[in-house]
């Protein structure tokens, strides 16, 4: 036992100098396993400047402390300060003060962005089901070759419609359009499609019929200018927290109203709450109209910018606020008072919608109807207004443009052939390998999976397996596939843990590219961690893939983020969506984001505005410049409660801390004690009473086609008859209905039929 002071100093020095041994042998012993398993393919490419799943954090970090990265959590699009160490490596992160979106604020999983990168649970390396249906790991030259190799057997026999993708919104714009290129281009499949379509598909068609474009009007500066805002079917102060802070920042005492058929946090803060019966938006849209023209409070400038307003009128006829108030669970007195409200003469008036109006097998038609109200009040192309749709991911509106999934990369159409030499141009690849057929919707695509017409399901960054409608008829499903592949930052998510292959990718922070808020906003992303084992880039995954497949070629000038950026920028050249203006990531951030369209003419403009909304010329994107009154009848809701399921399920956020499959945020400590562990419902007392259930019971509810249970939270802020259950839990959607809007396919995830019970002990 050493006890005088030298002996204490020789002992630790001994210690430190054996520590420093054992590391530098597990440092050699490490370097030599990457080797081993790292294929030539995987090791070309950690060559590569940019790919940092292997390589370093990139050189130019690491003279600055920090570096700024827009939050891959929601649509808001939150600018954060990510501090350094002198490795580049992050190690904590602030909202960033000065960016115009969020303006140095953050929620919850914006400050804990950082913690999902260091769980155990990351996919560290490929695996691969083996003949004994166990998941084991292999290296990415394997993976590659299995990967194409079945591919390529499916497309032989059965076609190129056989193998389809499911992919996302919360991934750079940069790394989707080589995903969709790369699949509909170089590998010739044609049916693919993200998980956008469960949650903007909606806003998207209602924009392309009524505007001639997929074009959000709105900036977020005009939550501060509106003098009324409507938020329809959008529970910001839970979904988007950092909007309802814009909404506080308005200084002219602006009246906000909520409709929404629950009290929710953002409804108890409004001045108005407008409780509808569920799906009781189309005919109150249309009771608004009817009032506004029968009182002559239209704006006829605006009107002289619009097409269809005479057949609009004959319609509304039969929709008076009498007509409609058993629909709506309105009085006349409310309907008659809201219409004057937004119609007033010199008020702003913006509408904002989210999944409420999305989610429903009548989306699209009210999303119009809303779009409607803006076209006959003037509401549109001024400061304060606008039909205004708030998108749910980090890159929703990213996919929309460059996923090549629905539409053609850069704002096209596939169905056009001028559109289709443009692109094949701009990329420098042969017209032939464009399509002109459109793809397959996503519950079409599961459907002809269900049906045996497509074999093989290529997943990437998505958790279908719990967050799709009805869900149970996925499970059923995949016993039908060949062959399903996941790449997903974590091993066992719901739709990793039934993969054949697991390919494991980089997630935020440990990878570069560009997102779109929900404003326009073009923002960056920035690698400050390296991914860890021999997870990439969905990048640097699709250019192996490239590569192992035999089209690396096509993609040569695919190099990084940013040199596929500058390929599809010139791609939106006079597209509403132009943004050839845009000189590089650095341009970018210098101004604080930029607006599409950013032509290349208004580059010199400096500095450019920072706030842009779309159509204050009054011309919209149609082919004679006009905007249309778009309407049909209010259909019956697809399964409204019965006798045997007497109660309507709705369904949507939780909590600010909660993200979706919950596969992130409950990675983080803190997070995750914010919001309740295990599934719950809301009911209201009287309800449970006649139940005789008490809070915090557990429950059985039960739809037509599954069952849960969930612990009762007693809640005066749902309607009688009603139940609400937030979709952070995987079991609900046992439960959804697969019912879908006809005009943009997007499930209808907030209203099914169920029926409670004790559990019987
Ligand atoms: N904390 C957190 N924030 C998120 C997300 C998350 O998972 N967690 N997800 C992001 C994504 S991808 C999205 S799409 C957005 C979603 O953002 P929101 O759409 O605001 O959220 P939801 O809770 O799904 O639905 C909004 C409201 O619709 C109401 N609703 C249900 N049926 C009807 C109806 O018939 N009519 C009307 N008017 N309202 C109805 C519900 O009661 C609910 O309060 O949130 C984004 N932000
Ligand atoms: N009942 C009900 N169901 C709903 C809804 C509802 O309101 N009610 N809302 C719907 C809506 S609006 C949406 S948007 C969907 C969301 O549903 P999902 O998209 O299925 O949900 P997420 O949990 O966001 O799944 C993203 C997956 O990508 C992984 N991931 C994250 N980053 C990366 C990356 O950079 N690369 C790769 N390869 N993987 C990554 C995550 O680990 C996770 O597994 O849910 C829908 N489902
Ligand atoms: S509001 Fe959205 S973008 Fe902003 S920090 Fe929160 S999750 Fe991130
Ligand atoms: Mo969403």
């Amino acid at each position: 036992m050493p006890c005088g002071g030298g002996d204490w100093i020789r002992f630790l020095a001994r210690g430190v100098l054996a520590f420093g041994r054992v590391l530098r042998f597990f440092h050699l012993m490490f370097t030599r396993f990457l080797k081993q398993h790292t294929g030539p393919l995987t090791r070309d490419l950690v060559q590569e400047p940019g790919n940092f799943g292997l390589g370093k954090v990139p050189s130019r970090l690491k003279p600055s402390s920090t570096a700024t990265s827009i939050c891959g959590y929601c649509a808001t699009g939150c600018q954060l300060k990510i501090h350094l160490d002198e490795d580049g490596n992050a190690i904590n992160l602030s909202p960033q003060a000065g960016y115009p979106v969020n303006l140095g604020m953050a929620c919850p999983k914006g400050w804990q962005a950082l913690d999902p990168l260091d769980s155990p649970d990351r996919a560290t390396m490929p695996l691969l089901r083996n003949a004994s249906g166990k998941m084991v790991e292999t290296d990415w030259t394997t993976a590659m070759e299995i990967f194409t190799t079945r591919l390529k057997a499916i497309r032989e026999e059965h076609g190129r419609e056989a193998v389809a993708f499911l992919s996302t919104g919360q991934i750079p714009f940069e790394e989707m359009a080589l995903l969709g290129c790369l699949f509909k281009f170089g590998m010739g499949f044609l049916h693919c499609d993200a998980n956008t379509r469960q949650c903007m598909a909606t806003a998207v068609t209602a924009y392309k019929e009524s505007f001639g474009f997929d074009a959000p009007p709105a900036t977020y500066a005009d939550f501060e200018e509106s003098d009324v805002i409507v938020l329809i079917g959008a529970n910001l102060c839970i979904a988007h927290p950092i909007l309802w802070q814009r909404v506080m920042r308005n200084p002219r005492s602006p009246k906000i109203i909520v409709i929404d058929p629950r009290a929710t946090e953002t409804a108890q803060a409004a001045t108005q709450h407008v409780a509808l019966k569920p799906k009781g938006d189309l005919p109150l849209l249309y009771a608004l109209a009817h009032c506004i023209l029968r009182d002559g409070r239209v704006d006829r400038k605006s009107l002289t910018h619009t097409e269809g307003i005479e057949d609009f009128s004959e319609f509304l006829k039969d929709y008076s606020p009498a007509a409609v108030a058993e629909m709506t669970g309105q009085t006349v007195e409310i309907i008659e008072s809201l219409a004057l409200t937004v119609s007033e003469p010199n008020k702003r008036v913006s509408w904002w919608w989210t999944m409420g109006v999305n989610q429903s097998h009548e989306g699209v038609r009210t999303a119009q109807a809303i779009i409607n109200l803006c076209l006959m009040t003037g509401n549109i192309g001024k400061p304060g207004t606008g039909p205004n749709s708030i998108t749910g991911q980090c890159n929703a509106m990213g996919s929309r443009l460059f996923s090549n999934t629905t539409s053609l990369v850069g704002g096209h159409d596939f169905a056009d052939a001028a559109h289709r030499e443009k692109v094949a141009a701009g990329l420098g690849i042969p017209l032939e390998k464009i399509p002109c057929d459109s793809s397959l919707a996503y519950d079409q695509i599961l459907a002809a999976a269900e049906s045996g017409k497509i074999k093989a399901l290529w997943i990437v960054a998505t958790n279908p397996f719990h967050s799709w409608i009805d869900s149970g008829r996925l499970a059923a499903l995949r016993e039908k596939l060949e062959f399903l592949v996941v790449q997903d930052m974590y091993h066992n998510t719901e739709s990793a843990q039934v993969a054949d292959l697991v390919l494991p990718a980089a997630g935020w922070g440990e990878k570069e590219g560009c997102f779109i808020n929900s404003e326009r906003r073009i923002g960056t992303l920035k690698s400050v961690r390296k991914a860890p084992g021999q997870a990439l880039s969905d990048f640097r995954i699709f250019r192996l893939i490239a590569n192992a497949w035999g089209c690396g070629d096509m993609f040569a000038k695919w190099t990084t983020p940013e040199a596929a950026f500058q390929l599809i920028r010139d791609l939106t050249m006079n597209r509403p969506c132009d943004i050839t203006g845009i000189e590089s990531y650095e341009m970018i951030d210098r101004l604080g984001g930029i607006q599409w369209p950013f032509p290349s003419r208004s580059a010199g403009v400096s500095p450019p505005c920072s706030e842009r909304r779309l159509f204050e010329n009054g011309i919209y994107y149609t082919s004679n410049g006009k905007a249309k009154f778009l309407f049909s009848p209010p259909e019956r809701m697809p399964e409204p409660p019965d006798f045997k399921f007497p109660f309507l399920m709705l369904t949507g956020r939780g909590t600010s801390s909660q993200w979706h499959t919950q596969t992130r945020t409950a990675k983080s400590d803190i997070l995750r004690k914010l919001y309740p562990e295990n599934a719950y419902l809301e009911i209201h007392p009287a309800d449970a009473r006649s139940y005789g259930f008490k809070e915090g019971e557990k429950v059985l509810v039960r739809s037509r086609r599954g069952e849960m249970t969930a612990s009762v939270y007693l809640a005066p802020t749902v309607q009688r008859g009603h139940i609400f259950i937030p979709m952070h839990y995987p079991e609900v959607n046992h439960l959804t209905h697969s019912s879908f809007d006809p005009h943009s396919r997007q499930p209808n995830y907030k209203a099914c039929a169920v029926a409670l019970a004790k559990l019987s002990h």
